[in-house]
């Protein structure tokens, strides 16, 4: 008799799983344009299984574990770039860490109120981006030794145009990627993974050094939320290259990112994976093995087992705005696969009331903008440059002003 009655209750509880399965088969997405009917679909049921593929089978899992973490203000100073800004610098500290990850802000002088913000990483230390000769150098950054001469400060200075962002009524935040994670195949010995991993390393679905930069932009915008000079409902998470790939999974992962900008991000990044154009799944693995999770290995020279292609990454986005950007020389990020991945991922953003993009790739230096999903493609080669920044902020001005 009790036998039976628990296997009624199994039975009973089966049925009840099966009541509240999803009513929508969700079947395999490949490079495909993503149409689902409504809102309540894509939230309750897509939405969900494209972000468990990208946590489990590209970027991996971010940590749920919290580390403690302090802000600490190291200078704050009027007079920047000729009176423009404000030079401000914060050290966040995470309890373990050897060295703390430094923010580096300017702040238009001028701001009567919190101001919208651009945020992105850097690739080789904050004092690369200006010459600015107060800019604090990062214990991680390239050393004297490794690059044969002192660190170089502003070397990087053309791919941020602070007066220009200060005249336009936008601070900019910035930090190091290898205050966060170190960009090479250490193991994980080095960066926040032992903080999570200790002596270990992540298992084959956990976060790789991408995963671990987007974890780094989250905590800065946790700070972000505690400063009064910045608007932290306005922050456009923006990146070039390796850096654009993580501000795509930096901006899926985390809603507070009201506006994702990726630059030249390519593989792994906004391009489709499945048209093999440029650099691929398997010479990404290769040449970076420490910048996906290993599942991700299984996709090499294997792109039609995707369940979803990188439109899916974009459309984890919507309904929040979206710049996808391309330069016409950057064959390696393959220029129309970033486009047609933004087009796939639009009727997301149509479900929404937002408009999408549709139609063929637009001419050289015409950017197609004047929707949520923005794209162009500039002359030149695989950079950031003042002519992307411009259309970045015309981009912001429609969200933010
Ligand atoms: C290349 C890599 C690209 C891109 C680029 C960069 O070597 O193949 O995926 O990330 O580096 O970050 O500049």
């Amino acid at each position: 008799m009790k036998k039976f009655t628990l296997f009624a209750l199994l039975a009973l509880l089966g049925s009840l799983q099966c009541v509240a399965q999803p009513a929508v088969n969700v079947k395999k997405y490949g490079a495909e344009p993503l149409r689902f009917s409504s809102v309540e679909e894509w939230e309750q049921v897509h939405r969900p299984v494209i972000m468990n593929f990208f946590e489990r089978e590209v970027y991996g899992r971010m940590p749920q574990k919290q580390v403690p973490m302090e802000f600490d203000v190291i200078s704050e100073k009027a007079g920047a770039l000729s009176g423009k800004a404000i030079r401000k610098e914060v050290a966040i500290r995470l309890e373990g860490m050897y060295a703390p990850i430094l923010v580096l802000m300017y702040i238009p002088a001028d701001a009567k109120g919190p101001v919208p913000a651009f945020f992105g990483m850097n690739f080789k230390g904050n004092h690369q981006i200006n010459a600015d000769p107060e800019i604090t150098i990062s214990v991680n950054a390239p050393k004297k030794e490794e690059l044969g001469s002192d660190p170089e400060r502003g070397a990087a200075s053309s791919r941020w145009p602070l007066e220009m962002l200060m005249d336009n009524g936008y601070a900019l935040v910035t930090i190091y990627r290898g205050d966060v994670d170190p960009d090479f195949d250490d193991g994980f010995r080095n960066g926040i993974h032992p903080l999570f991993h200790g002596e270990g390393t992540p298992a084959a679905d956990e976060w790789g050094t991408i995963g671990a930069w987007a974890w780094g932009l989250s905590r800065v915008m946790d700070y972000l939320e505690t400063d009064s000079k910045i608007d932290s409902k306005k922050v456009a998470v923006i990146g070039h290259s390796r850096l654009g790939k993580t501000s795509l999974w930096a901006g899926a992962a985390d809603p507070r990112f009201a506006i994702v900008i990726s630059n030249d991000s390519g593989c792994g990044g906004a391009a489709l994976s499945i048209r093999k154009q440029g650099e691929t799944v398997e010479a990404i693995n290769k040449s970076f093995p420490h910048w996906f999770c290993d599942n991700y290995n299984k996709y090499r020279n294997n792109e039609e087992a995707l369940f979803v292609d990188q439109q899916g990454l974009i459309a984890l986005v919507a309904p929040r705005p979206i710049y996808v950007a391309s330069a016409v020389e950057d064959t390696w990020a393959d220029p129309e696969g970033e486009y047609l991945s933004a087009v796939a991922a639009s009727p997301v953003y149509e479900l929404y009331g937002k408009k999408g993009l549709t139609g063929p790739m637009p001419a050289v230096d015409s950017p197609k903008a004047e929707g949520d999903v923005a794209y162009h493609i500039r002359k030149g080669g695989h950079d950031i440059n003042l002519y992307d920044w411009t259309q970045y902020v015309k981009f912001a001005d429609k969200y933010f002003k």
